[in-house]
C-alpha cells in the first residue's frame, strides 16, 4: 500500500506544473512589432566574443526566438566554458537557466547551487529586500530542475520573505513571485498541502505589493522593473485585489521604447520576454533547434544621437558622511562637457581636473558600475555603495547610460542599502 501512495505522489510531482498555470497577458499590436524587433536586434548584436557573457541575454534570446543564431551559439559556448567558481548564487542560477534554455546539460552546476542553497542563511526581518534577489533566482532555477528536492529550501525562503519588514522592492518581488509560482504550480494539491498554502500566502502578499506599485501610466515600480513585474503578474496564481491593466502597461512600455529608454542590452533582456508573451517559467519548455526565426526585414536602428558642438555645464558633488568610514568629505566641482554626453564623461572630466574626484568602475551585466570614489570603495559586507542622485532623486540608470542636462546638479552619495 505504502509503495502505491509513494508511486502516486511521485507521479503527481512529475506531472504537476504546466496544467495549473494561470496566464493573464496581453500582446504587442502587430504594427508595433518592428519596435520590439529593433531592441531585440540591438540586444543580440551586443554579444561579442570578448564581452562579458551575460546569461540574461541568452535567456531572453531563447525565449523570444533568436534572430542572430551566431550570437546565440557564441553566448551558449561562452557560458558552457565559463568558470562558475567565482559566481554568486544569483549568477549561477541565471547561468543554469540560460544553459537550460539552450538545452545544454546543467547537472553539475545544479548540484553546486543546491548545496549553496542548503547552506544559505535566510536574511533577517530587517535586512534589505534586495538581499532576496539572488536567492529568488536560485529557488526559480532549482524549482525548474527538481522542485521536490527544492521544497524545504523554498519553504525557508518563503517564510523569511513573509517575515521581512524592510521596504518592498519591485524587481526582487517580481523574481520571488516567479520562483514561488514555480514551486506552487509544481506542488501537487494532494501532497504537502501546507507548503502549497504557504507559497500561496506569500504570493498573495507580494503580488499585493507589486500591484500597489502600478502607477497611473501603467509602469510598475520604475520603467526598468516593469518587465519582470509584468512576468510576475501574468503568471501568479494569486490575483491582486485591484485588477492589473496589462494593455495599459504594454502601451506605456512601447512608448518608452520609442523614447529610446531601452538602449542597454540588459534592460532589453529583462523586458523582451514580456513583450513576446513569455516568462522565465517558460525556460524549461524552450524547443531547441527548431526552425530558425527569419530576421526582421526592416530592423529600424536607433538613429545616432545628433553630434552636438555646444557644451553644457554640470555641477558634480561627491559626498561621504557615513559614520565609521574615515575620510569625511563633501566636495563640489563644475564641469563642462559636450551636450548629450553620458554621466561617465562628467566623472572623467572631474577626475582630470582634480585627484579628489578619482573613481573606479567594474563591468557588470548592466554595464559599468562605480565602485569607488576618492578612494572610498563600496563594500558588500557593510552594504555600502555609491548612489547617484539628481536634485535629490536617485537616477534610474547608471553612469554609462544617464545623460545629464545643462545646469543639472548630480550628487554621488556614499550610503547603505
Ligand atoms: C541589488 C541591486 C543593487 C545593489 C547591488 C549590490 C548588491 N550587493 O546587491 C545596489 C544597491 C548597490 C545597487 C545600486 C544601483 N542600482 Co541597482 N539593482 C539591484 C537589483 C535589485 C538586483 C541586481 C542583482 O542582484 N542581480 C542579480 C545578479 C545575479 O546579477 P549581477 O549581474 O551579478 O548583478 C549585479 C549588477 O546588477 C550590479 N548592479 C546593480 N545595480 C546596478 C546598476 C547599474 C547601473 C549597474 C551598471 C550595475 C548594477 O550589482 C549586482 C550585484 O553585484 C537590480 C534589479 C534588476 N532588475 O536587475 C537593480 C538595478 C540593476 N539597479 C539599478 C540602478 C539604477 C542602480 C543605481 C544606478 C541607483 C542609483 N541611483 O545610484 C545604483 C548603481 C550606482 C553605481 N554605483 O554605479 C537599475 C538599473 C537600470 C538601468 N537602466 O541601468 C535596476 C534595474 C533597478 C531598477 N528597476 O531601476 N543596485
Amino acid at each position: 500500500m505504502a509503495w502505491l501512495v509513494l508511486f502516486l505522489l511521485s507521479h503527481l510531482w512529475a506531472t504537476a506544473g504546466t496544467s495549473t498555470q494561470v496566464r493573464s497577458s496581453c500582446s504587442v499590436p502587430s504594427e508595433e512589432e518592428p519596435w520590439v524587433d529593433r531592441i531585440q536586434v540591438l540586444m543580440e548584436n551586443s554579444v561579442t566574443r570578448s564581452s562579458y557573457p551575460n546569461p540574461s541575454i541568452l535567456i531572453a534570446m531563447n525565449l523570444a526566438g533568436p534572430y542572430n543564431v551566431e550570437a546565440q551559439k557564441l553566448l551558449t559556448e561562452e557560458l558552457v566554458a565559463s568558470d562558475t567558481a567565482d559566481l554568486t548564487m544569483g549568477q549561477l542560477a541565471l547561468n543554469i537557466m540560460a544553459l537550460t534554455s539552450s538545452c545544454r546539460d546543467t547537472a553539475s552546476k545544479v548540484s553546486v547551487l543546491q548545496r549553496e542553497m542548503q547552506r544559505w542563511t535566510p536574511p533577517g526581518p530587517h535586512e534589505e529586500a534586495v538581499a532576496f534577489y539572488g536567492p529568488s533566482l536560485a529557488v526559480l532555477a532549482l524549482c525548474q530542475k527538481n522542485s521536490e528536492a527544492t521544497l524545504p529550501v523554498a519553504a525557508g525562503f518563503a517564510k523569511a520573505l513573509l517575515a521581512n519588514t524592510s521596504p518592498f522592492d519591485v524587481d526582487t518581488g517580481a523574481v520571488a513571485t516567479l520562483a514561488l509560482t514555480c514551486m506552487y504550480n509544481r506542488t501537487p494539491v494532494g501532497s504537502g498541502y501546507s507548503y502549497r498554502t504557504l507559497f500561496g500566502q506569500v504570493l498573495k502578499s507580494i503580488v499585493e505589493n507589486i500591484s500597489r506599485r502600478v502607477t497611473d501610466s501603467g509602469i510598475i515600480g520604475d520603467i526598468y522593473s516593469t518587465g519582470l513585474a509584468m512576468q510576475a503578474l501574468s503568471v501568479t496564481p494569486e490575483q491582486p485585489s485591484k485588477k492589473w491593466d496589462c494593455e495599459k502597461t504594454m502601451a506605456t512600455v512601447l512608448d518608452e521604447i520609442k523614447q529610446g529608454k531601452f538602449q542597454n542590452p540588459m534592460s532589453v533582456a529583462q523586458i523582451l520576454p514580456s513583450l513576446k508573451g513569455k516568462t522565465y517559467l517558460d525556460v524549461p519548455h524552450v524547443k531547441c533547434g527548431s526552425d530558425q526565426v527569419t530576421p526582421p526585414s526592416d530592423p529600424i536602428f536607433p538613429s545616432p544621437a545628433p553630434t552636438s558642438t555646444s557644451n553644457i555645464t554640470v555641477m558634480y558633488t561627491i559626498n561621504n558622511q557615513l559614520r565609521g568610514v574615515e575620510l569625511l568629505f563633501n566636495v563640489t566641482t563644475e564641469v563642462s562637457v559636450k551636450e548629450g554626453s553620458v554621466l561617465l564623461v562628467v566623472l572623467q572630466e572631474a577626475q582630470r581636473k582634480s585627484a579628489t574626484f578619482k573613481f573606479e568602475t567594474v563591468m557588470t551585466s548592466w554595464g559599468l558600475m562605480v565602485t569607488s570614489i576618492n578612494n572610498i570603495a563600496e563594500n558588500a559586507n557593510h552594504k555600502t555603495y555609491w548612489q547617484f542622485l539628481s536634485n535629490g532623486t536617485p537616477l534610474d540608470a547608471g553612469v554609462a547610460e544617464y545623460v545629464p542636462f545643462n545646469h543639472e546638479h548630480i550628487l554621488a552619495n556614499f550610503t547603505q542599502y
